[in-house]
């Protein structure tokens, strides 16, 4: 059952609403570390925020039924299923949220939307372009019937990334000449690590490119608001066989990336990038930069963006994600330079339904807010944002590089 809440959708910070929502009953599909956060997120939207629909976790779906079900006990899910045909057949389901490996993710949200369930999918979107069109397509075909989807580049949830599309928007840096982007971890660096999906390439689609760099690749289109129409790029892999892991871990629930260590026989190949660079030009004549990898070790989580324009400069590093920099080129030389805008007040964007002023949030805080905004958007009847149609343009921007990096760094154009 629904209701059609009279609030517009993403108000980055609902206020506390009086009276009882009705539901919004969620179909998991995944459980290892993306299931995880999302099912925390679903756990806690509706303690923080007054949503306009209640979210149930009514079943959560992984291969196994053992794993699945102490899963689901775990993560606090109703039931458990082994197959996600039977949860999208059923009749009670609302929303079906995506938390698998990248070649699952068009059959699963094409079916579930032409089902007239509403989609959440973990990005990149797809493993292709041509899936990517294909699920932007069915999503437009559900729109029309009041079906809504949105792809998890959740990132755009961060209180500080929301100010500073907010600042460009309102012209606070001018024109935007540079944007240097950058997504580093380190947890590959260790050749010993083992192999896992996200190194195979017909499960993941590719390496750091669509893992961490579709995340820059997102935001610097989020914050700048503008278009990347080509690019030149590199791709590299570091190391190219891995030893297979070991047989599954204890836990059914995952929070890491590395997998389950090693001791099992014999070594894998690693058939995706490892790392990636890349140079592009933004529709509004900026310069980019982009670097995304899992080999500079030191850096756990750092997506970093800094932004120059013809009046100022901004700057965020996820590992510092409570601030934001900002330079204001209007300030007198003497006594100008960056500061660091403590983004905990709650004037700042979803801040206020949580801690006092300095306080901080954490990296779960941005699934739980693209939860509220997902919500918000159902029961107002509009059409969240980030859509199918900006994970495709993501993907099409992926497609690019690896089309550029396989000419040796030749530029490649990137359509609309
Ligand atoms: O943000 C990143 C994700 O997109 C996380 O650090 C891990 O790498 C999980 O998936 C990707």
């Amino acid at each position: 059952a629904r209701d059609n809440g009279d609030e517009k959708a993403g108000t980055t910070g609902s206020p506390r609403r009086a009276g009882v929502a009705s539901t919004l009953a969620i179909g998991l599909v995944g459980h290892a570390f993306m299931g995880n956060v999302h099912s925390h997120a679903w756990r806690t939207a509706p303690h923080f925020f007054d949503l306009p629909l209640r979210p149930e976790r009514a079943v959560l779906v992984g291969r196994d039924a053992d794993r699945a079900a102490q899963a689901a006990r775990q993560l606090g899910w109703a039931a458990a299923e082994t197959d996600w045909r039977r949860m999208i057949e059923r009749d009670d389901i609302d929303l079906v949220d995506i938390c698998t490996p990248g070649d699952t993710h068009a059959e699963i949200a094409v079916a579930a939307l032409d089902a007239g369930k509403h989609v959440l999918c973990e990005k990149p979107l797809a493993n292709s372009v041509a899936e990517a069109e294909a699920m932007a397509e069915a999503a437009a075909r559900a729109a029309a019937r009041g079906i809504r989807s949105m792809v998890g580049f959740t990132y755009r949830r961060v209180p500080a990334v929301v100010l500073a599309h907010r600042m460009v928007a309102e012209g606070r840096i001018g024109r935007i000449r540079h944007v240097r982007a950058q997504y580093l971890q380190d947890w590959l660096a260790d050749p010993d690590v083992p192999m896992s999906w996200r190194l195979e390439k017909d499960r993941a689609g590719s390496g750091a490119l669509g893992d961490i760099g579709a995340h820059i690749v997102d935001l610097t289109r989020y914050i700048t608001g503008q278009e990347l129409t080509g690019v030149s790029a590199l791709l590299e892999t570091f190391v190219r066989e891995r030893p297979l892991p070991a047989a599954a871990s204890a836990s059914a629930t995952g929070g890491s990336l590395t997998g389950t260590g090693t001791g099992g026989d014999g070594t894998g190949e690693v058939t995706v990038d490892d790392a990636t660079v890349f140079v592009g030009r933004l529709d509004g004549g900026a310069l980019a930069t982009f670097e995304a990898t899992r080999f500079a070790l030191g850096r756990k989580n750092a997506i970093r963006i800094e932004i120059n324009g013809s009046l100022g400069s901004l700057a965020f590093d996820f590992e510092d994600m409570n601030v934001l920099q900002f330079f204001d080129g209007s300030e007198p030389a003497a006594t100008a330079g960056f500061r660091r805008i403590l983004v905990t007040e709650p004037e700042h964007p979803y801040v206020s339904a949580w801690w006092p002023a300095g306080h901080g949030l954490g990296y779960e805080h941005g699934f739980t807010h693209q939860v509220v905004d997902l919500v918000e958007a159902i029961a107002a009847g509009e059409d969240p944002v980030p859509s199918f149609a900006d994970g495709l343009q993501v993907q099409r921007v992926l497609d690019a590089v690896e089309r550029s990096a396989a000419a040796g760094g030749d530029w490649t154009r990137i359509p609309r």
